[in-house]
C-alpha cells in the first residue's frame, strides 16, 4: 500500500518541482511537500491538497530519502501546528547522497509549531480580587502565556521590576554542611503556617552568578529546612553572596499582584489574577511539551545529519524538572549538579525548545523561538559538529538562548551567526545568552545579545589552565548591551579554561550597568575567568561599563588585551602575567575612525537585524 503511494508522490512531486509558475522551487528540488494545520494526512502532500502534521511529512520524507537526486523541500503553511509530543528527526530522516532535506516557511506566511495547550473555561473566582479560574487535567506546567504575554508565578515580595527581577527579601544566608537550611528574617515567616502547600513552595534565592531554588520542607523559628535533593547540593552554600536577595514562590497565598499565577495541583486548577489590560475572554496557553523539535541520531556513528530548518516559529515549550528537583546548578544553566560528586552531571543538561544531539551538518535558521520553559535552542550533548544556527531571533526564553553544551573533540566546526537573543533567563536568571562548553574550532560572529540579568556570551567549560577539548574558539562582530541586569561575575564576554586560538574580537560591548541586587564581584565588558591563558582579546569597543577588562583570578597569564577602545576604566583585575598594550582610553565620546567602524559593523549583518521590541511581550 505505502509503497503503492510512493510512486505516486514520485510523478505528483517531480512535476511539481519543474513547473515555472509554481512559488519557492529552489533550482536543486527534486521532491517536495506541503503541509498545512488545515490539510489532512489523507492527503497527497501536493500544495493543493497539503498534508496536515509535520510527523507525516517527516514519515513521507523518510520513505524517500534513499533516492535523493536533489533536496528534499517540505513547505511549512502558516497557521498553528499544536504538538503533544516532541517532533523527533534521526538519520531516518537525514538527507543523502550530498542533498539535503528543507523544513521551510512558504514565503510571507508564519508556520507556528506550539508545545502549549489552551486553556479554556475560565471562570470567575474572586470577584472583589479580579481572580479566574479554569480546570488543567493533568497538565504540569510553570509557566503560562495570558494574550501573548508571559504570566507572572505567584511569589512574594511581587515583582516590581522585569530585570533584575525584583522585589527581593534581603538578608538571608545558607548555613551548615548539608542538609543546608536557610536562615531569614523572622518577619519574613510570620504567616508561613498560612501556605496552604508549603511542599510545593520554592525559595529562590540569588548568589553572585548564580539562582538557586529549593522546596521547602519545614520552617522551625527563622530556619527554612529544604526538601532532598536540593538540601545535599553542594552549591546551596557555594560563595553565598551576603545577604542573599531571595523570594517565595508557588502559594496560592502569594496570588495578589496583576498577572500572577497558581497552578493548584490537588485541584488541577489553574488560578489568574487579571491584569489591568486584559481583556475577556481570556487566551491562557500553558506549555505541555518539554522539547519541540528534537534533532536526534541514534549514537555518534549514527547521526542525524544534512537537515535544514527554516522560517519555522517555535513556542510554549516545557520544562518541570524544578518540581522535583529543585533549581541546582554551578554555572549558567547548563547541567545540574551531580550530589554525590558534587561535580556538574552532563547526564542531565537542561533542555531546550529545538534540540540536537549526534548531529552533523544541521542547520537552523531564519526560525523565531519564543516562551520557552528552558532553553531557546541547544546542543545538549554527544556529538554535535558542523551546525550552523543563524539569524534566528531567540526572545523570552526562560533559560539560556543559543547553547552548545558539548564536550567532545569530535564536535568541531559549529557556527552561531547573525542570532538576536534577548530577554533570555526570564525565569532561571543565571542563563547566558549564548554559551559553548569544549567544543573546538566553534564560530560566535555577528550576534545581537541584549536585555539578559547575566552574562551575554560564554564559552569554555573549565577553571584551570590544563587541556581540554576547548579550542580555536572565535568571537567576533558581535552586539551585546544590556546585560548582567541582575548578577555579578560576569559581563558581555566571559570565558574559562585554557582555550588555544581563542580571539575575542570586533566586539561592540556596551550599557552595562550593576543592579542593586548583585553582589560585589566584578562586572566587566570581556572578563576573563579561572584558568584563562593563550587567548587574544582584540580590536573590542566597550562603552559605558563599569570595567573594561577582568582577568585576575588564577591561573590566568598570557592573554593578550591589544589595540581596544574604552570609555571606563581599563581593568578591575588584570593579573600581570597578561599583556596588555595599545589600548584606548576615548573621553568624551570622541571615539576614533576605528572604533566607530567596529561599531557599526558589530552584530546581526544587513536583514538579519532586528529592532529591538523593549520588551514589552515579555514578563
Ligand atoms: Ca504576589
Amino acid at each position: 500500500m505505502y509503497r503503492v503511494i510512493n510512486i505516486c508522490f514520485f510523478g505528483i512531486l517531480f512535476s511539481s518541482c519543474v513547473t515555472p509558475m509554481f512559488h519557492d522551487v529552489d533550482p536543486a528540488c527534486t521532491f517536495e511537500f506541503h503541509v498545512a494545520p488545515t490539510g489532512s494526512d489523507k492527503n497527497p502532500g501536493t500544495e493543493a491538497k497539503p498534508f496536515q502534521t509535520i510527523t507525516h511529512a517527516r514519515d513521507s520524507v523518510a520513505k524517500i530519502t534513499g533516492k535523493m537526486t536533489g533536496d528534499i523541500v517540505v513547505y511549512l503553511h502558516g497557521g498553528t501546528y499544536e504538538i503533544s509530543e516532541p517532533v523527533v528527526f534521526d538519520s531516518n530522516d537525514s538527507g543523502t547522497n550530498g542533498h539535503k532535506v528543507i523544513y521551510k516557511a512558504v514565503t510571507g506566511q508564519t508556520p507556528i509549531v506550539s508545545g502549549g495547550k489552551a486553556i479554556k473555561n475560565w471562570q470567575l473566582h474572586d470577584k472583589e480580587k479580579n481572580i479566574y479560574k479554569a480546570a488543567v487535567g493533568d497538565l504540569t506546567f510553570r509557566q503560562i502565556y495570558v494574550n501573548g504575554v508571559r504570566g507572572i508565578r505567584a511569589r512574594t515580595p511581587n515583582r516590581t521590576n522585569e530585570v533584575t527581577l525584583e522585589g527581593y527579601l534581603l538578608g538571608g544566608a545558607v548555613t551548615g554542611k548539608a542538609p543546608y537550611q536557610f536562615k531569614v528574617n523572622p518577619a519574613e515567616l510570620k504567616c508561613w503556617e498560612t501556605w496552604s502547600n508549603l511542599a510545593e513552595v520554592e525559595v529562590v534565592m540569588v548568589s553572585h552568578w548564580k539562582q538557586k531554588r529549593a522546596r521547602i520542607a519545614s520552617i522551625a523559628g527563622n530556619l527554612i529546612n529544604f526538601q532532598e535533593p536540593e538540601s545535599l547540593a553542594p552549591t546551596m552554600n557555594h560563595l553565598e553572596q551576603g545577604g542573599t536577595p531571595h523570594w517565595y514562590e508557588n502559594a496560592v497565598e502569594f496570588l495578589d499582584a496583576e498577572g500572577e499565577f497558581y497552578l493548584d495541583t490537588k485541584t488541577d486548577t489553574l488560578f489568574y489574577k487579571l491584569r489591568t489590560e486584559d481583556t475577556l475572554p481570556l487566551e491562557v496557553i500553558a506549555p505541555s511539551v518539554e522539547t519541540l523539535f528534537d534533532i536526534r541520531g541514534a549514537s555518534s556513528s549514527n547521526r542525524v545529519h544534512d537537515l535544514v530548518f527554516e522560517g519555522i516559529t517555535f513556542q510554549h515549550s516545557n520544562w518541570t524538572r524544578p518540581n522535583t528537583q529543585g533549581y541546582q546548578v554551578w554555572q549558567s544553566a547548563t547541567w545540574y549538579c551531580n550530589l554525590n560528586t558534587s561535580a556538574l552531571d552532563s547526564s542531565i543538561p537542561i533542555p531546550a525548545a529545538v534540540q540536537l544531539a549526534n548531529a552533523d551538518k544541521v542547520e537552523i535558521r531564519s526560525c523565531t523561538v519564543r516562551q520557552t520553559g528552558a532553553h531557546g535552542i541547544a546542543a545538549v550533548k554527544d556529538v554535535v559538529s558542523n551546525c550552523l544556527i543563524s539569524a534566528n531571533l531567540v526572545t523570552d526564553i526562560a533559560a539560556g538562548g543559543i547553547y552548545l553544551l558539548l564536550n567532545d573533540a569530535q564536535s568541531t566546526g559549529n557556527k552561531v551567526v547573525d542570532n538576536t537573543v534577548e530577554y533570555y533567563g526570564m525565569c532561571y536568571s543565571d542563563s547566558c545568552g549564548i554559551l559553548v562548553a569544549r567544543t573546538p574550532d566553534v564560530a560566535i560572529l555577528h550576534n545581537e545579545i541584549r536585555h539578559g540579568r547575566y552574562t551575554g556570551i560564554s564559552t569554555g567549560w573549565s577553571w584551570d589552565d590544563k587541556e581540554s577539548t576547548a579550542r580555536n574558539h572565535d568571537v567576533g562582530y558581535n552586539l551585546i548591551h544590556r546585560t548582567m541586569g541582575l548578577h555579578d561575575d560576569g559581563g558581555g564576554i566571559y570565558t574559562l579554561g585554557k582555550i588555544p586560538g581563542m580571539k575575542i574580537h570586533d566586539n561592540y560591548i556596551h550599557d552595562i550597568v550593576r543592579s542593586a541586587f548583585s553582589g560585589n564581584y566584578g562586572i566587566c565588558g570581556i572578563y576573563l575567568d579561572n584558568g584563562s591563558c593563550f587567548k587574544l582579546v582584540q580590536d573590542n569597543v566597550i562603552e559605558n561599563v563599569e570595567a573594561t577588562f577582568f582577568s585576575g583570578n588564577k591561573p590566568n597569564y598570557k592573554n593578550t588585551f591589544d589595540r581596544n577602545y574604552h570609555n571606563g576604566p581599563l581593568a578591575k583585575i588584570m593579573d600581570k602575567a597578561n599583556i596588555v598594550t595599545n589600548n584606548t582610553l576615548v573621553v568624551d565620546s570622541k571615539w576614533p575612525a576605528e572604533a566607530v567602524k567596529i561599531m557599526k559593523e558589530a552584530g546581526p549583518r544587513g536583514a538579519y537585524r532586528r529592532p529591538d521590541t523593549s520588551g514589552k511581550s515579555q514578563r
